[in-house]
């Protein structure tokens, strides 16, 4: 084994609270494990990230600098840091990988401080950057690339899937180097220790909102059903993990992959959520939604997105979703003692000012039927912030409004477009002021009334007095300034936001 130049590998800061595993780098880690040395930084845990880089810049060992982006607050260190080596550590090679840098590559490689951009999948491409680079050798071979080479934009041929079983466990005792690993296993509604694992790259569907789709192209690919289990089994047996999240854009695409993994975990006792389809996770037989339940599936995050049919087929939902059998899937999970998490996109474009706040009033009424089929229902709202879908009817109509992402990379962390990513703040010509408020003070009266199962903090009392609180409002559809309930979740109930936070982690 020849060990060569050193690699700095950093997961900018996404939450204060609860920091989950950076798989992102830890799988990139796993790419180079054994051929070149790595050191792990991750902004979730570190109070200067800054001094951290900078001490292990200083030694004069590293040469290459690898920054997971994903959209939002990871632009917060992701800018400045990489800017900064640039102008410091003029010779570092800097190389920038994950959801932003894959869909935002035009306006990174710009800056002049991004050198190359791993577009999507990593596990093949970051080695052979590397290798490449150490041995000057011809990168428009090498598969998931995208660079400037003498003032031209190169983007080489992208794989949109991998054999997932060929790829290496993850080096998780590298990463216990340099953080504790317990400390990621963090307590949530589903267990004691609960860690994140990714088993699949990509998605079977186009819907024009997602940002997975222009990355993968409508392929998925999973791993087997024994491989994921032989991995699950390793974290519990090995640090104790008893509960699971699972974060693939799309767990439940293959019902026979479900099954077996269902049957091979059964007798396990770990609890575990994961994300799916309606109309999919809908043609599962019964059997295969009891056995899931005694598997330990507890709660499954569904993009139901609107009930509005018209606006389905507008983005491009695919597949057969529709209003009325959303409300009956609800029912139907809540019956395998398994709770949905339905995830809705509000503020969607549509011709006319009143044609969009008639869809915001359609959704409310909608998402207040899902409750009334199945209580237990969690919802998630989001507002429509666009994301980089060339060709979509959907993008079409966003550039037509007059909308335009910023067009330098530098401008993403202007106080306008912090909230952008985090859907609170889209920045959308046809959305007004009121119309955000609406939506939001219906959420607050919303998440009153029907307190989230996800926050383990909160005793019943709390839980009770809220919701006795809000029933009112939420039965009469008054949602205007809800400012006894916001004061109440801010300061007595210290409430978390599942669609800022992540779905189940505390
Ligand atoms: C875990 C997660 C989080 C965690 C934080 C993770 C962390 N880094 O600490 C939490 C829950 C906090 C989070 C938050 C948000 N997230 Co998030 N998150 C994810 C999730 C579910 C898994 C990421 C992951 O670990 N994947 C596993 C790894 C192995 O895959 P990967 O990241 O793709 O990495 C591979 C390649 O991309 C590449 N690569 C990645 N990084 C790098 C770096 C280098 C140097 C190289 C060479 C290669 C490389 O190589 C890797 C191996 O092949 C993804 C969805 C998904 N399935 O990936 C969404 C996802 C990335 N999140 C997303 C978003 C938008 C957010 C938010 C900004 C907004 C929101 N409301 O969800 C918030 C931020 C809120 C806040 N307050 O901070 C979107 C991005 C979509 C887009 N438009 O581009 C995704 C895709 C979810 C989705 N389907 O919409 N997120
Ligand atoms: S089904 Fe979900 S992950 Fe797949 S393209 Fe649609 S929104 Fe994206």
């Amino acid at each position: 084994m020849k060990v060569r130049t050193k690699v700095i590998l950093f997961n900018p800061l996404v939450t204060k609270y609860k920091p989950r595993i950076p798989l992102s780098i830890l799988q990139v880690a796993a790419s180079i494990y054994g051929k070149y040395d790595f050191v792990l930084v991750d902004g979730n845990r570190e109070s200067d990230p800054w001094s951290k880089l900078k001490n292990y810049l200083d030694t004069g060992e590293y040469a290459y600098f690898g920054c997971t982006v994903m959209p939002g607050p990871q632009l917060r260190q992701a800018i400045p840091f990489t800017k900064k080596i640039r102008e410091e550590y003029p010779h570092i090679i800097t190389i920038w990988g994950g959801y932003f840098a894959s869909n935002q590559y035009k306006v990174s490689l710009d800056s002049g401080y991004v050198d190359y951009i791993v577009n999507g999948i990593g596990d093949l491409a970051f080695p052979a950057l590397l290798d490449a680079l150490e041995n000057t050798q011809d990168l428009r071979r090498i598969n998931n690339l995208i660079f400037i080479d003498k003032g031209t934009l190169v983007k080489t041929h992208k794989i949109t899937s991998i054999d997932m079983d060929s790829l290496p466990v993850l080096p998780y005792h590298e990463l216990e180097k340099f953080y504790p690993i317990q400390s990621y296993f963090g307590k949530t509604h589903l267990g004691r220790k609960t860690t994140l694992y990714h088993s699949s790259f990509g998605c079977p569907f186009t819907c024009s909102f997602c940002g997975i789709v222009p990355i993968f192209e409508a392929r998925w690919k999973g791993s087997s059903a024994e491989r994921l289990y032989q991995d699950v089994k390793y974290l519990k047996d090995t640090y104790g993990v008893d509960s699971v999240e699972f974060c693939d854009n799309n767990f439940f695409v293959s019902e026979k992959r479900v099954r077996t993994f269902c049957e091979l975990i059964e007798q396990d006792r770990i609890q575990w959520w994961g994300e799916a389809r309606i109309d999919t996770l809908d043609k599962f037989s019964d059997d295969t939604l009891a056995l899931m339940s005694r598997a330990g599936c507890r709660m499954i995050f569904l993009g139901a997105e609107t009930g509005n049919e018209d606006t389905l087929k507008a983005i491009d939902k695919g597949g057969t979703q529709n209003a009325a059998q959303m409300i009956r899937f609800a029912e139907r999970l809540g019956r395998f003692n398994i709770i949905p998490e339905y995830s809705f996109v509000l503020g969607f474009p549509a011709e006319t000012q009143q044609q969009v706040m008639a869809m915001i009033d359609d959704d409310i009424e909608f998402i207040k039927k899902v409750k009334q089929a199945n209580p237990a229902t969690e919802i998630i709202m989001y507002v429509y912030s666009p994301v980089l879908t060339e060709g979509s009817d959907l993008y079409e109509k966003v550039k037509a409004s007059g909308f335009v992402f910023p067009q330098k990379l530098e401008d993403w962390l202007a106080q306008e477009w912090k909230g952008f990513d985090l859907r609170k703040n889209p920045l959308t010509p046809w959305l007004r002021a009121s119309m955000v408020d609406k939506i939001r003070n219906f959420e607050v009266v919303l998440n009153a009334r029907f307190p989230t199962a996800q926050d383990v903090k909160l005793s019943s009392f709390q839980r009770k007095a809220i919701s006795v609180l809000s029933k009112l409002r939420y039965r009469t559809n008054f949602f205007h300034f809800p400012l006894e309930l916001k004061l109440l979740q801010r300061f007595w109930l210290r409430y978390r936001q599942p669609e800022t936070e992540g779905a189940t982690m505390l």
